[in-house]
């Protein structure tokens, strides 16, 4: 559910995926690379950081970015906890805060030895969200951390989202909504798409409401530009 506000339109966006995966360090590397304002987005204030001393986010991240072309859109950007215990926590932070969630990105640690905690947690999101994703939800995957050894690819990753039936058939016209799964690098230095899947996440999540009211607009192309 969109919120809105004075005119403006707030689009909440969440980062889920188990924990350790990097969506704290994304959420850190989005804000160094939108703050020069060379990018479409702008954060508004500081990002909010609620972690343990490890560094584990213990209940959420938060930041608020502005469009820079569509003066009325705000992004409210999330991350969850990914560690096992917070389950209770993520289902409030998907639900509650602020509004229901209006695109999801989710966010894989590569590493094929995370293989089953990746899946894991997909599978909770996909009860979380009840069947909305992708149909109601735009969904987006990175797969993080491809900077190191022994990562899984896109091929991957798309068989598991087929078997979970995240995955729409080519002859239905939604399929052009399918997930985009990004190989991904979240830090700063060597920083690989860690704006552009936002980017398409925020553009989905905004398609989505605007021309789909909702939903995954079947009668437009995804390809337009806003
Ligand atoms: N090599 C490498 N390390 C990464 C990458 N992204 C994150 N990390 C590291 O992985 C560790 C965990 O990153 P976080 O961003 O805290 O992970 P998180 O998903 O927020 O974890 P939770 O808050 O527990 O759910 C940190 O040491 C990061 O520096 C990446 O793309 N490559
Ligand atoms: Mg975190």
């Amino acid at each position: 559910m969109v919120l809105q506000k004075d005119g403006k339109v707030f689009l909440k966006i969440v980062y889920w995926g188990m924990g350790g995966s990097g969506k704290t360090t994304i959420l850190k590397t989005l804000y160094e690379l939108t703050k020069e304002k060379k990018k479409d987005i702008i954060p508004v204030g500081d990002l909010q950081m609620i972690a343990k001393d490890s560094g584990a986010t213990l209940y959420f991240d938060r930041g608020l970015f502005h469009s820079i072309k569509e003066k009325e859109i705000y992004y409210r950007i999330y991350t969850i906890a990914g560690q096992k215990a917070f389950v209770p926590l993520r289902r409030k932070v998907f639900d509650k805060l602020e509004g229901t969630t209006d695109a999801v990105i989710f966010v894989a640690d590569s590493q094929t030895m995370y293989l089953e905690d990746n899946i894991e947690s997909l599978l909770e999101l996909k009860s979380i969200a009840n069947d909305r994703l992708i149909r109601e939800i735009p969904l987006i995957v990175m797969l993080n951390k491809q900077d190191l050894k022994q990562t899984i690819d896109e091929e991957d990753f798309k068989l598991i989202l087929k078997n979970e039936k995240l995955w729409i058939d080519s002859n239905n016209k939604l399929s052009a909504w399918n997930p985009i799964i990004y190989k991904t690098c979240a830090i700063f230095d060597h920083e690989k798409d860690i704006y552009r899947s936002f980017h398409e996440t925020a553009r989905r999540a905004t398609l989505y409401q605007i021309y789909g009211k909702g939903r995954a607009p079947a009668d437009h192309d995804p390809s337009i530009l806003i």
